[in-house]
């Protein structure tokens, strides 16, 4: 018999990053969750796969419950269960291990019976799943075996949970993951993962793998099986790569016989502009190069609402960074912001060398002199401050007046007080400002 089911996750819904377009993010998320649905639904797929991280966070915004409940009845009108692990966003254990509140217990719903969620650990000691834990039968034929987020712990859990789930006479057997995994996706230093070699010898025919945001092209097993991550169905920061996908995988005799990818669309473009100069150039150039690139970005964004971080990179020829004139951006992007192409535009901490030399300068000859003369009016009055300046930098100079955190030690704010009293004949006042 042949079935065909939809793989995807990280779907993150209700993620409100950046903050300040929180709501055009999340109607984009959800957007990108309808459109996989609809295929689903379209192409009469025999069942569909998340691997976790259906929200990005354990309390979601309650308009985006609402949307996922309203897809799932959906769903449940044309009879396609709906598979789902627990990602680390959705929550289910706290630092300690502990079992707590899950988002995905949110979306359950009394007309919905096609909403599957997998874990061991809720199965265990639930009612309805004592018995299965980790893992729900398609028709009998396929048994989907889900694990979730176990963190450091995956591998114990793989070893407790998956022997006992593959005791069976089924066509195939599939594996819900959402954890890195060493030879096939990313896997950060100090971040848990499982290594490909741990798999690669189950008997699973396929092996859908969530948490890394970046697809990864299906890969053939030496068992038989395969294995692939979809990767996110929308940017989740400004470093994701473009291109967002699902896929669409046939089954037949119990083995895969195609895993294709599809584009998941998206409303917006989500992008780092980065300025760079490998020739040491002024602050202004800066600013002009990065509204020029705005602005060819804004040519090929296709009717796409723009998402646009700028990042500077390279040497100043003088100034310093703060020289460079934002204003200048913001200003000139301030009708795209209006006309709505563009949503939102920062810019990140430039990472931009300069020249120390024409700093020094610049402090050094700081007329602070001059300063206090406008200040107080009389040379003499000015002088006496100047002195006052000068005692109190020289005592700055000392780490042996200072404080840990760089302020004066009491012995030397009293030398300076009495300084003060001394040059403007106060002494009378001593009494009292000591
Ligand atoms: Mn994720």
């Amino acid at each position: 018999m042949s079935v065909r089911f939809i793989h995807f996750g990280d779907t993150h819904l209700s993620r409100t990053y950046p903050s300040s377009i929180a709501p055009e993010r999340v109607k984009a998320f959800n957007s990108a969750f309808r459109y996989v649905i609809e295929k689903a639904i379209e192409r009469d797929v025999d069942f569909i796969v998340h691997t976790g991280d259906l929200f990005d966070k354990v309390n979601p915004w309650p308009s985006v419950v609402n949307f996922v409940k309203t897809q799932l009845v959906s769903l449940d009108e044309h009879g396609i269960p709906f598979y789902v692990i627990r990602g680390n966003h959705d929550g289910g254990f706290d630092s300690e291990g502990v079992l707590r509140g899950c988002s995905i217990d949110l979306v359950r719903h009394p007309r919905v019976s096609v909403l599957e969620f997998i874990d061991p650990v809720y199965d265990s000691i639930s009612h309805e799943h004592s018995r299965t834990p980790g893992f729900r039968d398609y028709l009998d034929s396929i048994r989907i075996v889900g694990m979730g987020y176990f963190g450091h712990n995956t591998e114990r859990y793989l070893r407790r949970y998956i022997p006992q789930a593959l005791r069976s006479d089924v066509d195939a057997y599939i594996l819900l993951l959402h954890v890195f995994v060493e030879g096939y996706t990313a896997h950060p230093p100090g971040e848990p993962y499982v290594p490909l070699s741990s798999l690669e010898e189950l008997p699973f025919a396929y092996i859908a793998v969530g948490h890394d945001h970046e697809y990864h092209p299906p890969l053939k097993l030496k068992g038989g099986g395969c294995i692939a991550c979809s990767g996110s169905s929308e940017k989740w920061d400004f470093y994701e790569k473009d291109g967002k996908f699902f896929y669409v995988v046939t089954l037949r005799g119990g083995h895969v016989v195609s895993v294709k990818e599809e584009n998941i669309p998206s409303p917006h473009l989500t992008k780092v502009i980065l300025v760079e100069s490998d020739t040491p150039r002024p602050p202004e150039w800066f600013a002009k190069q990065a509204l020029n690139r705005i602005m060819e970005v804004i040519k090929s964004s296709d009717g796409k609402k723009l998402i646009l971080r700028i990042k500077f990179k390279g040497e100043l020829s003088k100034g310093t960074p703060s020289d460079i004139p934002l204003d200048v951006i913001y200003r000139s992007v301030e009708r795209l912001r209006k006309s709505g192409e563009l949503l939102y535009l920062d810019v990140s901490p430039p990472d931009l060398d300069i020249r120390l030399e024409d700093i020094k300068v610049k402090t050094e000859g700081l007329d602070i002199r001059g300063m206090l003369l406008d200040i107080l009016g009389k040379e003499e009055r000015a002088d006496k401050a100047f002195e006052i300046f000068n005692y109190a930098r020289n005592l700055f100079k000392d780490d042996e007046n200072l404080t840990r955190d760089g302020n004066l030690k009491d012995q030397a704010l009293k030398r300076l007080k009495r300084r003060i009293l001394q040059l403007w004949d106060l002494s009378d006042l001593n009494g009292e400002w000591s």
